[in-house]
């Protein structure tokens, strides 16, 4: 599952691919850890639509009712694009993995190269809504090669850590490259990920509310380690673009605020 759903032909390797550590022994890494980005970039800078990246998605409102087979031989009703991204080391690659397979890479720390994606279909009030989660390296030697994915993306979870400061304190830039580069219709949510770490806490819960209230983010607090949130910040994510793709008129509108606000745990929810 996880080799066909690797962009291999990318020649990128990131943590979620056979062969993908950084100093792992493998034939594939001999030569150095950095990727041919250039043979990565999907297009130059144009219209969304002359040449999408690799396996995306076609980047338009997708087509209900009928039911599509992905290449991983998923059905599913409509597909959207969703990219993690952030400082490196605020934990984009675990939360994945979190939700993908429900497991926690403990251990050494492995820098994600370049981006990889992995597939989920959830099922979104009777309808399958299949995501590709882009996984993105956060490291600034690779932030050329992101910047070529945001214009396909239908949603962005743009994540600190709450154990390090700068990372929060860089959220302000990743937004200004967000609106730089992604669409401006683009789902954003923001997370404070690693709240397990309750000890080396530097960030408090409030601050993220706040800096997520001035830019009108929704906003949440995660633990890849325990998965505290994380099923319900890409559930939330998925409905939200179903419920803007697909208009049924006897449906009420969705509010992803809302929403998040009511489903999400944490130390001040009171739950
Ligand atoms: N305690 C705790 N540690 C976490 C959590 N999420 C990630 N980590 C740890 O943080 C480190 C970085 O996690 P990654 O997911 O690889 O970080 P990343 O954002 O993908 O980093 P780049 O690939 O470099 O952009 C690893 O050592 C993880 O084990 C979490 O929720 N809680
Ligand atoms: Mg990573």
């Amino acid at each position: 599952d996880s080799i066909s759903e690797c962009p291999g032909h990318l020649h990128l390797r990131t943590p979620l691919c056979p062969g993908s550590r950084i100093g792992k022994k493998t034939p594939k890494s001999k030569g150095g850890s950095v990727p041919a980005a250039s043979s990565a970039l999907p297009a130059t800078k144009g219209p969304r639509s002359a040449r999408p990246g690799p396996e995306a998605p076609p980047n338009r409102p997708p087509q209900s009712g009928r039911p599509s087979l992905g290449s991983g031989g998923d059905f599913y009703d409509v597909a959207f694009k969703v990219m993690l991204v952030g400082d490196s080391g605020v934990g984009k690659t675990c939360l994945l993995v979190r939700f993908k397979d429900g497991a926690f890479l403990a251990g050494t720390f492995i820098s994600t190269v370049g981006i990889d994606f992995r597939n989920k279909v959830l099922d979104v009030d009777g309808m399958k809504v299949k995501l590709q989660i882009w996984d993105t390296a956060g490291q600034e030697r690779f932030r050329s090669v992101t910047h070529a994915y945001y214009r396909d993306a239908h949603a962005l979870l743009l994540l600190y850590d709450v154990t390090n400061k700068a990372s929060f304190d860089n959220i302000q830039a990743w937004l200004t490259e967000i609106q730089e580069y992604a669409n401006r219709d683009v789902v954003l949510m923001l997370l404070g990920n690693k709240v397990d770490s309750t000890q080396e806490r530097v960030v408090k819960r409030e601050d993220g509310e706040k800096l997520a209230k001035e830019y009108g983010l929704p906003f949440m607090e995660t633990s890849a380690k325990t998965g505290l949130n994380v099923d319900l910040a890409f559930t939330a994510i998925a409905k939200e673009l179903k419920h803007r793709s697909v208009k049924a008129p006897s449906e009420s509108r969705f509010r992803l605020h809302d929403y998040v606000r009511r489903e999400g745990r944490g130390a001040s929810c009171c739950r």
